[in-house]
């Protein structure tokens, strides 16, 4: 058996990748992520049937976290990094072991390998396919692959020091009941759905945490052209690290610019105050190929996603901190307080030219919750007036397939009294589109990153509370998300268990949705795909 996944959107013809990632990850990479997650399912088979209290785990509970978010797409290519958080797994679980009294405990739980070649055998074993019925598989595959978005979501909440450890206590039981062989679908399918709400809560904190830190996201143009000093340039979702490159690079003469995901951090009071922070530059993750060469300078990775980078003047420019990793790319550790010495990024930065335009101009983003219930009479006057006819939510991810072409299309062709709101790398196909604005009101409103779509979903609870309705489904909105990799399963968990219906997905649906548990989704949610523009703008509109 070679390696098997099939996590994320661009998994090789909508089924699976079995020789190499399209992504570019390797048959061992692949396999020693599987090893990671099968060893959290045991941790979290031990702190379930050993019956321990999450306030008293230490350690394992942030690399409960940093494990699963290192499995994510993207995020992290290192085999040795990953090798090296499998034997501490292997530590933190075994110690656990120990101070419970579980009789013949689960395989997950015990297993032990001493090299690399046992690990790989190993995993051979316990990857996705081991679970032989297609439903069961979807189901622990819908759980497991919301875990890992939820994990990413409660890290970075961690890192500013919010924590709610109920969600770490679900983590572990989750885990735990993907390893159950008697759970029936019907009671995975209510673990899937009870993943939404813990997303709910996850997305909630990290809000929390984000705003409390750094103010609340406001109206703001962001420069999309360059200065003429040395930069860095700072991607993924990780708003700390920013935080402590911003400090560091103060008045070194080196400019800080944000890529694909770390856009948003422009919206935030806090890091204005920085004149240094100077714009965003290029798009969505997936052209950092041709947008790393001209920006010249180094390039710091906080989170996915990450492309492998194959000239090697390129890996020479790249850190990665966190949960990420490249082979051959120098990785920042914190220190024991968690501070992170960016000093080697910024003497490469002041040894390298400036970026190369590509673009010039500004974007407006910054509508989350707080900034959009500020032009709320505004908003509720326009769809009174009829100015506003309809919300497109049209959240979610980017991705290089030729399909998602498909996005621009559609909102450059939506009506003119329609408004997007928008939140992770998705907003890359269409916010650079001049679609206007109604009375004021851009017609394109971004959140945020991809976590902010918790604020979109607080949006459209508001606008039904002021308009009196009953069911959020009545509401002028509808659902067009573009998905790629795991944190979208997350928000998209999130969705349904706050109420939200007929979600359409594209540009395709899951490969992990056997048709059984696809036909569930359609119907008790009206989980849709899409088909082409016009066709979709019509029966959106309910022509
Ligand atoms: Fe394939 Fe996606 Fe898995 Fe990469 S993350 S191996 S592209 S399914
Ligand atoms: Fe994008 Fe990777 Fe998902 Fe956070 S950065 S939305 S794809």
């Amino acid at each position: 058996m070679g390696m098997f996944c099939y996590q994320c959107q661009e998994t090789v013809g909508g089924r699976g990748c079995t020789v190499r990632g399209v992504c570019g990850k390797t048959e061992d990479v692949s396999a020693l992520q599987d090893l990671i997650l099968y060893i959290l399912k045991g941790v979290g088979y031990i702190v379930k049937e050993g019956n321990l209290d999450v306030n008293e785990l230490g350690e394992i509970n942030y690399e409960l976290l940093n494990g699963l978010f290192m499995t994510i797409t993207n995020a992290n290519f290192d085999g040795d990094a990953l090798e090296a958080q499998i034997y501490k797994l292997l530590d933190l679980r075994d110690d656990l072991l120990a101070r419970t009294n579980i009789e013949n405990p689960h395989d997950a739980a015990v297993f032990t390998v001493r090299s690399l070649d046992e690990m790989l055998a190993k995993a051979e074993t316990v990857g996705v396919l081991a679970t032989e019925d297609e439903d069961i598989r979807s189901l622990r595959s819908l759980v497991t692959l919301g875990l890992k978005g939820m994990a990413a979501y409660t890290e970075h909440a961690e890192n500013i020091g919010k924590r709610n450890l109920e969600i770490q206590a679900f983590m572990y039981r989750a885990l735990a009941d993907t390893l159950d062989d008697s759970l029936t679908a019907d009671e995975l399918t209510a673990l899937v759905l009870e993943t939404g709400k813990m997303g709910v809560a996850a997305m909630a904190l990290l809000h929390e945490a984000n705003t409390g830190r750094y103010g609340k996201p406001e109206m703001t143009n962001v420069d999309i052209g360059v200065r003429g000093n040395p930069a860095i340039l700072i991607s993924g979702h990780d708003l700390t690290d920013l935080e402590q490159l911003l400090e560091q690079t103060a008045g070194t003469g080196v400019d800080v610019y944000t890529h694909s995901e770390m856009l948003p951090a422009h919206y935030y009071p806090a890091f204005k105050k920085y004149p240094h922070f100077a714009g965003n530059y290029g798009n969505a993750w997936w052209k950092q190929t041709t947008e790393f060469e001209s920006f010249n300078g180094p390039i710091l990775f906080t989170t996915n996603c990450i492309v492998p980078p194959r000239k090697e003047e390129i890996r020479n420019r790249i850190f990665t901190t966190g949960s990420t990793g490249y082979p051959g790319c120098t990785h920042i550790e914190p220190d024991e307080n968690g501070k992170k010495d960016f000093s080697p990024v910024i003497e490469l930065a002041k040894r390298l030219p400036p970026p190369t335009p590509i673009e010039s101009g500004t974007i407006v983003g910054g509508f989350a919750y707080d900034q959009v219930m500020a032009l709320a009479d505004k908003v509720v006057d326009a769809v009174k007036s009829g100015a506003i006819k309809k919300f497109f939510v049209m959240a979610g991810c980017d991705g290089r397939s030729k399909q998602r072409e498909y996005y621009t299309e559609f909102a450059r062709n939506l009506p003119s009294d329609t408004v997007i709101l928008t939140a992770g790398c998705a907003k890359y196909r269409y916010n650079k589109l001049d679609l206007g604005d109604i009375g004021g009101i851009p017609r394109v409103l971004d959140a945020g990153q991809c976590n902010d779509s918790y604020s979109l979903a607080l949006i459209a609870l508001k606008l039904k509370e002021v308009f009196g309705l009953e069911d959020v489904n009545d509401l002028p909105i509808a659902f067009n998300i573009a998905w790629y990799e795991q944190k979208a399963v997350i928000v998209l968990l999130a969705l349904l268990y706050l109420g939200f219906k007929n979600i359409h997905l594209g540009p395709t649906l899951p490969a992990f949705l056997s048709p059984n548990v696809a036909k569930v989704l359609v119907e008790n949610f009206g989980i849709g795909g899409i088909t082409d523009v016009e066709s979709d703008i019509a029966m959106f509109m309910g022509a």
